[in-house]
């Protein structure tokens, strides 16, 4: 039987360098294009504005702080946790991809505002530059709280579209609720990785569930500190994966949001809620209805699930 472990980078095997910073090339679409081609990935210094971003990580400490997850004499803002009472809670109520318990993710994904900072003007008219073409963004957001809780471990190196589906143009943006330098546990990129297609997989800790297999010559990660509003972007072949957070104690809240060109192939997941939720009891007492259902003005293009991607064990290097 195959253990499942957490995955850890053998010191010295690997090349570590900054990420490129695209601002400079965000009115020239040409440029982008080729840059992303290039690399892999994008990454923009102070993109997003802070204010949306900060008011979501004051709802989302909340939430923390009423299951009484913060511990006490420290800033609401800082989300210092109180390991022993978040450990109360059983391995079997946690969300293990998310970092807390079930109960309290749903409380996130009931947030309007969680829900509204994908539709970002910024945010479309990137993809819009990208793609060429009118952009859709994904329903499906996902939250990271990231916790020291016993049962959550670092993001195993993986690629997205095996956990997507639908066109392999679909793009990943990432960004923290917070400032998060690499020591906080930040996203790292494997440059180049987006032009293997989809590769073999093996059991392991952390989102997902499973890490890629790496050639040994796969080693060229970028990486950086990220500042509240900086965004990070890849297409669904780029593996990437969390550093492991030195100040375990803090939580780390991030989102990932996902774009596609909107006349490609799309899976119905990525229209649904990150969990077994109904739309109807997310947008309960909702203000905006312009991002309530939106995905259904469009004839979209549905595409079936390959539940074989999961099943690839080999790679040949
Ligand atoms: O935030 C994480 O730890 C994982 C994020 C991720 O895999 C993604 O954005 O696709
Ligand atoms: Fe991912």
């Amino acid at each position: 039987m195959t253990s499942i472990e957490a995955v850890e980078t053998p010191p010295g095997k690997i090349k570590r360098s900054l990420f490129y910073d695209a601002t400079p090339l965000l009115d020239d679409p040409a440029a982008l294009r080729a840059r992303a081609e290039q690399d892999g990935y994008l990454f923009f210094k102070h993109f997003l504005p802070t204010e949306p971003l900060l008011e979501l990580r004051r709802q989302m400490l909340e939430i923390c702080a009423e299951r009484g997850w913060l511990a006490k004499g420290h800033d609401l803002m800082d989300g210092v946790i109180d390991v022993d009472a978040l450990n109360q809670v059983p391995e079997d109520e946690m969300r293990t991809d998310v970092g807390v318990s079930h109960e309290a993710h749903i409380a996130v994904q009931k947030l309007e505002l969680f829900h509204t900072i994908p539709h970002h003007p910024k945010l479309l008219s990137l993809y819009r530059d990208l793609f060429g073409k009118e952009p859709l963004p994904h329903a499906r957001h996902i939250v990271r709280m990231i916790t020291p809780h016993r049962c959550i471990f670092p993001t195993p190196p993986h690629q997205d579209h095996i956990y997507i589906q639908g066109t392999s143009q679909t793009w990943t943006c990432w960004f923290p609720l917070g400032h998060c330098p690499r020591e906080m546990g930040s996203l790292t990129v494997l440059r180049g990785s987006h032009r293997n297609g989809v590769v073999a997989v093996k059991p392991a800790k952390g989102a997902g569930g499973f890490a890629s297999l790496l050639c040994p010559n796969e080693i060229d990660w970028v990486e950086g500190d990220f500042e509240l509003g900086d965004i990070l972007t890849f297409p669904s072949y780029t593996v990437h994966r969390a550093l492991r957070s030195q100040h375990r104690e803090r939580i780390r809240l991030s989102c990932d949001i996902r774009f596609q060109p909107v006349d490609k192939e799309i899976h119905e997941n990525s229209l649904k809620p990150h969990g077994a939720y109904a739309w109807e009891d997310l947008y309960a007492g909702w203000k905006n209805p312009a991002i309530q259902y939106y995905w259904k003005k469009h004839e979209l293009r549905m595409a079936s699930w390959d539940e074989t991607m999961l099943w690839q064990k080999d790679r040949i290097c």
